[in-house]
């Protein structure tokens, strides 16, 4: 072993040369293809291990500096890492783009094409997927030894394709063509297991007998930081059978019943999200979240022993974050594992893993916050929940010391009233010594609604911890006619220190460079208007303002309003096309859940308004509206550079933070939205002026939801609102079928739970001073320039050293530091 240690290997990029020489060795003795004969799938294959190879070194030099040096480490625990495609960014983060390009252009190859085949892994629904990935960029910029947890699903999220204006699903199998980034692992395997009873020994001892035992089996990625200087692991588990075949029913012909264990244990992994409307769903739901959280903790405990002894003194060496209250499970299993497994007490178990856990919570909608029926729980995990009640035991105990009025019953994790159930996001509070919410609007609601009752009980346990994005992917590497302005003006310190970008405000006066900052912006936006024109054949123009809204589709967030206020715009436009209007076109991207039928039909009604507005001859290039289907992290690197105003406007008090709003601002688009999630913080940090706010605040949401609001009087009194309802309702935009859309339009007049009535005075007021600001171009560009200058708060890595100073009590480095360098 050490002899072979000491054997020097050196895989270093410095030239093209280089990158020549590895790719032509990766294609013939990695992927097996003669160069002459290779199709583009080979060549993107032989780069990424290429690649791959640089991070290799830094890897384990990052692992065993953490062992040698005896570092914390970060555990952060997720259903979801939405990373898209890997390979630029890890080019660029290795400032490897110039070699690369070149040597590809001399073998003949096109880097751009190579890069574009590179599937893009959808291993989440949304913010917060994207928001572990971007953390693990930043863990690994920070140098936090860190390991990203989660699933290996099969399936990502479906493939969205838009047939006659509705959307449909085909499944997502970004694995076929191989994911070439990950190490298979087979040695490192955990058994998982599910179901049967528990029995209490003479001695008292609880012992579970499962009725059934899986195996997670670990896949790795390299994930790397700006300069690729620390590189962090994201280990994805497998499910896999303890036996593959059975082979005495093999061997009675009964060939698929053979299989059955096998295709149980890989239906853990197979999809992400399963619809949990049905039984079977919720079965299979709950089965995901404890076969991820149980295969991590066996892991993380496994390292934790391999270099210590003492099992107390794990909080001082780890440090476990929860992703929403997907992984809660984590707390009855952490202290399963230190009690069944190591021979503690439950008290001390119970000390251990609050220390060591902690939760963020991404929702206050109470529909979100899991909760599982009492009797699917037992059957799945029999022995947690013995171990929940336990908690709920002494948890009651705190609460009744507490001697303030509360009601015990809904503060309890198990809920003995409507119907019994595990409240998940309950059992993470108690179980976690911080729980944080991701801006601090959502921080303060969670204080006074759902948390209200567990915030007196155990006070100053909430904290926020405002989102940021990493600057690497989400300015660097997606929009290079920005970053290079940027680098030319203030240099490239802002790369690993987005604070820095701030340099930038002075040049809001300067003439010139807002002609180059326009010129960066126009060049996006043609690229855009490219892709548009070959994807769903829409001609737009590069002049017009690009108004854009791109998220998952949800009521709260409501892309109803946006629609809504385009029909609006179309109708004045139609009475009177002379006007000066300012031309407009409003980009919507997102997929909806597929058994969200509401979102669904809202998806149907922007492609049907698309279809009348685009094809109007009277209103030519005025208004434009394009439904981009299948959004994804490619799709969104493309959208966000080409920006100009970004729609934020869901319901106040709905959305916890919001992500996009921040790469929005970050490239130089303008915010109308509410003052809602880190809308508010963005608003602080940008400037009342260089931002469009209208509508509700949380707190009118909360007075309407007391007091009753009446959506009827408000669409009687508003002779636009009331047209717009009137055509969408009676099938102006859908001839073929006129009551197609009379569900939306009886919503919004009997029960507009999400007050799109409410705020739709106020947005076209707002979207009309839009107008004429975007008209004044040089005022325009000052306001976009300042919005980029001002929102380097939001950078991922600031989100990060916050974790690590409140919460996981780990040190990073100074942002000086990160840019001079060093190991
Ligand atoms: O998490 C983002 C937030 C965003 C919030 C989102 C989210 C999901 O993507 C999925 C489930 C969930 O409970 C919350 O909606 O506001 O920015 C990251 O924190």
């Amino acid at each position: 072993m050490n002899a072979a240690t000491a054997v020097t290997l050196s895989r270093r990029i410095e030239d093209a040369e280089d990158v020549k020489r590895l790719i032509i060795e990766k294609l013939k003795y990695a992927v097996g293809k003669d160069p002459e004969h290779s199709v583009r799938q080979d060549w993107s294959a032989a780069l990424i291990l290429a690649v791959r190879d640089q991070l290799v070194d830094h890897w384990m030099a990052s692992t065993r500096r953490a062992y040698e040096q005896d570092q914390k480490r970060v555990y952060y625990l997720s259903m979801e890492f939405l990373i898209g495609r890997l390979l630029k960014d890890t080019i660029i983060n290795l400032g490897l783009e110039a070699p690369v390009r070149e040597a590809l252009t001399e073998l003949g190859a096109d880097y751009d094409e190579i890069l574009r085949s590179e599937p893009d892994a959808a291993l989440g629904n949304g913010g917060l997927g994207r928001l572990a990935a971007c953390f693990l960029d930043s863990m690994s910029t920070l140098g936090i030894p860190a390991h990203g947890y989660g699933i290996r699903y099969e399936n990502g999220l479906f493939r969205q394709s838009i047939h006659d204006g509705w959307q449909a699903e085909e499944p997502e199998d970004w694995l076929v063509t191989g994911h070439n980034w990950e190490f298979e692992r087979p040695e490192v395997i955990y058994n998982i297991p599910f179901g049967g009873e528990v029995i209490t020994t003479p001695e008292g001892k609880a012992v579970w007998h499962p009725a059934e035992v899986m195996l997670a089996a670990a896949y790795d990625t390299p994930i790397a930081g700006w300069r690729g200087r620390h590189v962090n692991t994201l280990r994805l588990w497998a499910g896999k059978p303890a036996k593959r075949v059975d082979l005495d029913r093999f061997n009675r012909g009964e060939y698929l019943s053979a299989m059955e264990a096998a295709v149980r244990a890989e239906t853990v992994s197979r999809i992400l999200y399963p619809d949990d409307t049905t039984e079977e769903g919720k079965n299979l739901r709950l089965r995901q979240e404890f076969f991820f959280t149980s295969a991590s903790l066996q892991d993380l405990l496994r390292r934790y022993l391999s270099s210590h002894d003492d099992i107390s003194k794990l909080p001082e060496k780890v440090a476990i974050q929860l992703n929403d209250t997907h992984p809660a499970i984590a707390v009855a299993e952490l202290m399963r594992l230190l009690v069944d497994t190591h021979g503690l007490s439950m008290e001390v178990a119970f000390q251990l893993t609050r220390e060591t856990l902690s939760y963020t919570n991404h929702t206050l909608m109470p529909e979100a916050l899991e909760r599982w029926s009492l009797q699917l729980f037992g059957s799945v995990l029999p022995r947690h929940l013995d171990i929940i009640r336990w908690i709920d035991e002494q948890h009651l105990r705190t609460a009744a010391a507490a001697k303030r009025t509360l009601d015990l019953e809904r503060v309890r994790i198990v809920d003995h009233t409507n119907g019994q159930g595990v409240r998940m996001g309950h059992l993470a509070f108690v179980g976690s010594h911080r729980v944080n919410g991701v801006s601090a609007l959502h921080a303060d609601l969670m204080k006074q609604t759902v948390f209200q009752d567990l915030d007196s009980l155990y006070p100053s346990r909430i904290l926020g911890v405002t989102n940021g994005v990493t600057p690497r992917r989400w300015l660097h590497s997606c929009n290079k006619p920005l970053s290079d302005l940027l680098i030319e003006t203030i240099g490239e310190d802002w790369i690993g220190d987005l604070e820095a970008i701030e340099a930038v405000a002075p040049y809001a006066e300067d003439a010139a460079f807002r002609e180059r900052f326009r010129a960066a912006k126009h060049e996006n936006k043609c690229r855009l208007v490219a892709e548009i024109q070959s994807r769903v054949g829409i001609h737009v123009s590069p002049d017009a303002m690009f108004d854009v809204q791109i998220k998952r589709m949800h009521e709260y967030k409501r892309q109803l309003l946006n629609i809504m206020e385009a029909v609006a715009q179309y109708f004045a436009i139609r009475n009177d096309p002379a006007a000066d209007w300012t031309p407009r076109v409003k980009i919507f991207g997102g997929k909806a859940a597929p058994g969200y039928e509401m979102a669904k039909l809202i998806i149907k009604l922007i492609n049907d308004v698309a279809r009348a507005v685009n094809s109007d001859p009277v209103i030519g290039d005025r208004l434009k509206i394009v439904f981009l289907p299948n959004y994804n992290v490619s799709t969104a690197e493309r959208i966000i550079p080409a920006a100009d105003l970004s729609e934020q406007i869901s319901t106040a008090g709905m959305e916890a933070s919001g992500t996009g709003n921040m790469k929005l601002a970050l490239n130089g688009a303008l915010t109308i939205g509410t003052l809602d999630g880190a809308n508010v913080e963005i608003c602080d940090r940008v400037g009342r002026e260089n931002i469009h706010i209208f509508g509700l605040t949380a707190e009118d949401v909360a007075n309407y939801r007391i007091s009753g609001y009446d959506s009827r009087a408000v669409i009687d009194g508003n002779e636009t609102l009331k047209t717009v309802l009137d055509a969408i309702g009676s099938g102006v935009f859908s001839p073929e079928d006129p009551n197609r859309f009379r569900a939306i339009v009886d919503r919004l007049s009997y029960d507009d739970y999400f007050f799109v009535t409410a705020d739709f005075a106020a947005y076209l007021d707002e979207q009309r001073k839009v107008d004429r600001a975007f008209m004044d171009k040089e005022d325009w560009t000052r306001r976009t320039i300042l919005n980029t200058a001002r929102v380097g708060w939001f950078s991922a890595d600031r989100a990060i050293r916050d974790y690590a100073r409140e919460i996981w009590n780990v040190e990073t480095p100074s942002a000086k530091e990160i840019n001079q360098g060093g190991e």
